[in-house]
């Protein structure tokens, strides 16, 4: 396959300033008419040929100018088109065939619905076009349908005629005003009800708000508009960007690859990220739907007004827009929580991505298949350098250059190198050598040594950036480093301060102590590093029980637990610090002043995903094994407070608000403490909790604790949340899940049979991944000693690569993380990479992350 690389870049020859799309629709035969105004692009090549994308599409007609056209060729999937002039009328016809798109990319058929999904590379599977998103264009989309079939009919912008046709159909136009990429491009037809709402701006423009689902689900699309009219909201206040069309519609599809997509006044999104109610999504859910409807509604500006030159810098639009959504849960909710989680993430998806084979910078230098670098370092690690721009520049400032970017750059196709000089000019910052976080790969390892005499502080702070795939050699990173220095005696500090670390090695002194102060570094994650730091056990005892700031105090507990964790698997427990962190937790337990949304991640041992990225070559079964020691210690010796805990978090009623939520957080992570140290109390326990539950979040932890255990109760909660939940798609993908998250040893066995299931389908990217994605990021499973976990995962990239390659390649990066595992499990994890590099027909999507995986 062919590589493409960002300094290649060119302009195209041909711009198409207007393009207007006539569908007949039909769920096996659609015919596309498309009629384009092509102009030659003044800053382009002098290129008389105009070069149209196509995949998998045919040319049924095409004519230049009202006449047949002459000349024209296809180069592979590529129409070629000899153009004369400067300025032509391009029409083409295309038929499309729906129903048996299972890439589910371009317009395919979902429960009967027909729908698009075009980023990166899908508009070129409706008709042939320059699909690359520097070329921007006025859309016209003219449908037409059955009625009875599709009695809706959607597409961008808004809808400016409609009427009856003939026999049953009609029809409906939809006018976009605003130029935009074709991978913004959306068009849904289909049985829809909706909710609808109306929204006045801050400059009084009235917006029809809806929410499409099919019929049945529309009682659970509540919280989805109360998110997209908080976020219409947040971001006009916080970023000062008002909504632009007088429609904005949401779709909801259960076929989907991805989250959701931000296509201009139609965002489509999963299901999952919609539809939610308290029997039926749990608190999480809650979260996620808020999350990306205010993610998608963000793009509208960060992605849409202001769009991307090329796919290289996806992180110009998705890192911001991250930061963005991140941003407003923080201020829907809790910020420390918010942060915490954003954290974990971080480290438990992106922090592997960054140190295995698969590396990229957030702008990376080469692709052989876009859809690949849809990543947690495109996305999550790139807002956190964003997020560092508006640490070092404070809120106001980092405003002034987000607007001067907006401002600046609206209409345009921007690069990320336009962000950042943005920033500079409107945040006033000088971002010189901040630019290699856009250029280097890999989470720069950051150690402080500290020194104290006569009163002062001396800190030796050292980074090391890993060399990664393309990239042995690295320069320092500027890094933004929070820091507070604690007063022993009085427990408090005089304020924080930002060190610029951004030297190999540099020396910091302060001055004016009685005695050392005890170090509390990388405050609020200031920056994406992994810091190795010398504070002694002590101290960071302290700080867990001392820092002002909540989520220095999470990472405080979280260092403790790490060490003990990984120590652990060297040689055994130390008896002095479990008694630390038996200490440190139940003084986290009894304290009310914390609140127990907060308690909740307080009590969460850090993720198998991160200890295995930190002891490098790791034995997964023995950090498991650790983990779970440390779980029946705590479990144990906090075990009247874990039992009072759950008992009063059980008792308080239902309800959206911090406090019933924060119950029943704490509620299942006391059931998780307990388990591995009393089965048969956490069994009792979590079968009460099932069957008191009135809502999912309860019932669905009490259910993954029973996963795990060997109690009699287990398999018939099992059978009473299938029968109570059936047909309900995004619970019967839990049902799924929660199987496969099992510890117990026979979890293996339970996946064979599930895959077997009535309700298993490979068609269903959120059923697939319930089951597999579970199983992967289950170590009991997918570590299994057999290696048969390995196999179970290539088979299945195997199996779905025919039919889904874009979903069959993000189960291939598991495999890839070979090298951090110890050298058995390693050789096997490898060889079925080479087995899968030895099918001849795999797609370009999985072949890239194998070929790249084995090296
Ligand atoms: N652009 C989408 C999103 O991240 C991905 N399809 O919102
Ligand atoms: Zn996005």
């Amino acid at each position: 396959p062919e590589t493409i690389h960002r300094l290649d870049y060119t302009p195209p020859a041909w711009l198409v300033p207007e393009i207007r799309l006539e569908f007949e629709l039909g769920t096996e035969l659609t015919k596309v008419k498309s009629t384009m105004k092509v102009e030659r692009n003044p800053d382009g090549s002098h290129d008389q040929t105009m070069h149209l994308c196509g995949d998998n599409i045919a040319v049924m007609s095409l004519s230049v100018d009202g006449k047949p056209a002459e000349g024209w060729t296809m180069s592979g999937a590529n129409l070629l088109l000899p153009l004369p002039g400067d300025a032509h009328e391009v029409t083409i016809e295309t038929h499309l065939h729906p129903a048996t798109n299972s890439q589910l990319m371009g317009l395919y058929a979902s429960n009967g619905m027909l729908c698009t999904q075009c980023e990166a590379e899908g508009f070129r599977r409706i008709t042939f076009f320059p699909d690359r998103p520097d070329v921007l264009s006025r859309y016209t989309v003219h449908m037409s349908g059955p009625k009875d079939a599709f009695p809706i009919l959607l597409s961008n912008g808004d809808m400016t005629a409609s009427g009856e046709g003939e026999d049953g159909t009609h029809w409906a136009e939809w006018t976009d005003p605003w130029p935009k990429p074709s991978y913004l491009f959306a068009l849904v037809a289909g049985e829809l009800v909706a909710r609808k709402e109306v929204f006045t701006t801050m400059n009084g423009r009235k917006v029809d708000l809806a929410v499409y689902v099919r019929p049945g689900d529309e009682e659970r699309t509540e919280h989805a508009m109360r998110s997209l009219v908080n976020s219409m909201k947040w971001d006009e206040e916080t970023f000062g960007r008002e909504y632009d069309l007088d429609t904005f519609n949401i779709v909801a599809v259960s076929d989907f690859n991805m989250g959701a997509m931000e296509n201009k006044g139609l965002n489509i999104f999963n299901t999952r990220y919609i539809l939610a109610d308290p029997d039926t999504a749990t608190d999480g859910d809650f979260d996620a739907v808020e999350g990306v409807v205010g993610h998608e509604y963000f793009h509208n500006w960060s992605g849409n007004r202001v769009t991307c030159r090329d796919w290289f810098q996806l992180s110009l639009k998705e890192g911001f827009t991250v930061l963005r959504d991140q941003m407003f849960s923080a201020a829907m909710g809790s910020e420390p929580v918010k942060r915490i989680e954003d954290v974990r993430i971080l480290r438990a998806a992106q922090f592997p991505e960054d140190s295995g084979p698969l590396a990229h910078p957030i702008r990376p230098d080469s692709y052989q298949e876009i859809s690949n670098f849809y990543t947690a370092t495109v996305y999550n690690k790139g807002a956190e350098v964003i997020r560092m721009m508006h640490t070092m520049a404070g809120p106001e400032a980092f405003r002034k250059g987000s607007d001067l970017y907006f401002d600046r750059h609206d209409g345009e196709a921007a690069t990320c190198e336009d962000f950042v000089k943005a920033m500079e000019d409107g945040a006033g910052l000088d971002l010189t050598a901040f630019r290699l976080w856009y250029e280097q790969a890999g989470t720069p390892k950051v150690t402080v040594h500290s020194e104290f005499s006569d009163g002062t502080l001396t800190l030796t702070v050292k980074q090391k950036v890993p060399a990664t795939p393309g990239q042995p050699h690295k320069k320092p990173m500027p890094i933004p480093l929070k820091i507070a220095l604690f007063d022993r005696a009085t427990g408090s500090h005089s304020g924080e301060h930002t060190l610029m670390v951004d030297k190999a090695e540099q020396v910091f002194t302060f001055d004016g102590f009685a005695e050392a102060p005890v170090l509390s570094l990388n405050r609020g994650f200031s920056a994406p590093i992994q810091l190795e730091s010398e504070v002694s056990d002590a101290d960071i005892k302290f700080l867990a029980a001392k820092d002002d700031d909540a989520f220095a105090r999470y990472e405080a507990l979280q260092q403790l637990l790490t060490r003990e964790l990984l120590g652990a698997v060297e040689h055994g427990p130390d008896e002095a610090r479990r008694a630390a962190i038996a200490e440190a937790l139940a003084a986290v337990l009894d304290d009310d002043g914390i609140d127990d949304l907060m308690r909740g991640e307080l009590m969460m041992l850090p993720t198998i995903s991160f200890l295995i990225e930190l002891s490098a070559p790791a034995d997964p079964m023995a950090i498991h094994a650790s983990r779970e020691r440390l779980k029946a210690y705590l479990g144990q010796r906090l075990h009247d407070r874990l039992t009072a805990l759950h008992d009063r978090a059980s008792a308080v009623a239902y309800s959206l608000e911090a406090d019933a939520r924060g119950a029943r957080k704490v509620k299942t992570q006391a059931l998780i403490l307990l388990s591995a140290a009393d089965e048969a109390e956490t069994a009792r326990r979590a079968e009460a909790q099932y069957r008191a539950a009135d809502n999912m979040t309860d019932r669905q932890g009490a259910l993954a604790v029973m996963a795990s255990l060997d109690a009699p109760a287990r398999d018939d909660l099992l059978a009473d949340f299938h029968g109570r939940y059936e047909g309900n798609a995004l619970v019967i993908d839990k049902w799924f899940a929660i199987q496969a998250s099992s510890l117990r040893p026979d979890v293996l066995d339970a996946v064979e049979a599930l895959a077997k299931h009535p309700d298993f389908t490979m068609k269903n990217p959120n059923r697939v991944r319930s089951l597999y994605m579970t199983v992967a990021g289950n170590p009991i499973a997918f570590h299994d000693e057999t290696g048969r976990g390995y196999r179970m995962i290539a088979d299945l990239v195997l199996a779905l690569d025919p039919l889904n390659p874009q979903t069959a390649a993000r189960f291939v990066p598991w495999l890839g993380r070979w090298r951090k595992i110890e050298p058995k499990r390693a050789a096997m994890m490898r060889a079925e990479l080479e087995r899968m590099a030895k099918e001849p027909s795999l797609s370009k999507d999985v072949r890239e992350q194998v070929t790249k995986s084995i090296d």
